[in-house]
């Protein structure tokens, strides 16, 4: 997959895209980042890259055509890497844009070429989005001062749902929000640590009741903390008998 990333501050890149799965997938060769700077499609030596809202407002608005040219600059890059072409995806990263979730990731993961433009200020000129045929996405019901943060956030939710880049054993079916489900808690040694013991059924070696136990804490935690991805869904039988078990255990 490649990936561009266009945004008035690439210096927020350097080093976030070098860590952890990103390396991993960009060292494998499976994943290509490239940060273009808008700054450097500006036409005046001041290197203006926003301007005051029409209609007047308070903050300022990015200006469409210094990142209509760098998606160009960016279009050329895509069409010399691949022979079969296929424009890349366009996003742009806004409070006011669609959800991502697990599903949009899995969808997204599959394309050759995405594309993310970071949004700043009070917006960008609204303008660019249907010349750049782009989607809003948002990562949630919160404001960050820029989309940066939301890039890096799409960037790793992707890299890790490439194929070949995780590992056999550490595959991403079982994730939650695979299934729209949260994890139960996970303990490694020492079996004390400042008199917090592992539950017991994990040090019994009875798989059959730890897989049990594992199915009823990850109800538990999903119904305490996000009863919202429980209601309204059919569970399956066991599910349904845990669950149960659960309310009643925890009064609700
Ligand atoms: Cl994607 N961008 C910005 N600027 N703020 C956000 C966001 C994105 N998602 C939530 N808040």
């Amino acid at each position: 997959m490649r990936f561009w990333i266009l945004t008035l501050n690439p210096g927020f890149f350097r080093g976030a895209t070098d860590e952890g799965m990103i390396r991993i997938a960009r060292q494998k060769g499976l994943l290509d980042v490239s940060v273009v700077a808008i700054r450097d499609f500006t036409d005046d030596r001041y290197g203006t890259t926003d301007d005051y809202p029409y209609g007047g407002g308070a903050g300022m608005v990015m200006k469409a055509e210094p990142i209509l040219r760098a998606n160009e600059s960016v279009r050329r890059d895509a069409e010399a890497g691949t022979a079969a072409g296929g424009r890349p995806r366009v996003l742009v990263t806004t409070p006011q844009g669609r959800p991502f979730t697990q599903a949009w990731a899995r969808e997204l993961a599959q394309e050759r070429g995405i594309v993310v433009l970071c949004g700043r200020y009070k917006g960008i000129d609204e303008r660019v989005i249907p010349l750049l045929g782009a989607e809003e996405i948002s990562i949630g019901d919160y404001v960050l001062s820029g989309g940066e943060p939301a890039a890096m956030v799409i960037l790793d939710a992707l890299a890790r749902l490439i194929p070949g880049v995780l590992g056999d054993a550490e595959s991403a079916e079982a994730d939650s929000f695979s299934e729209p489900l949260l994890d139960a808690p996970v303990y490694t040694r020492p079996e004390d640590v400042s008199g917090q013991r592992v539950p017991e059924v994990l040090l019994s070696g009875d798989h059959e009741r730890i897989r049990v136990w594992k199915r009823r804490e990850a109800l538990r935690r999903t119904w305490r903390r996000r009863p919202d991805l429980l209601l309204g869904r059919a569970l399956c039988k066991e599910d349904q008998k845990l669950l149960d078990e659960i309310k009643k255990e925890e009064g609700r």
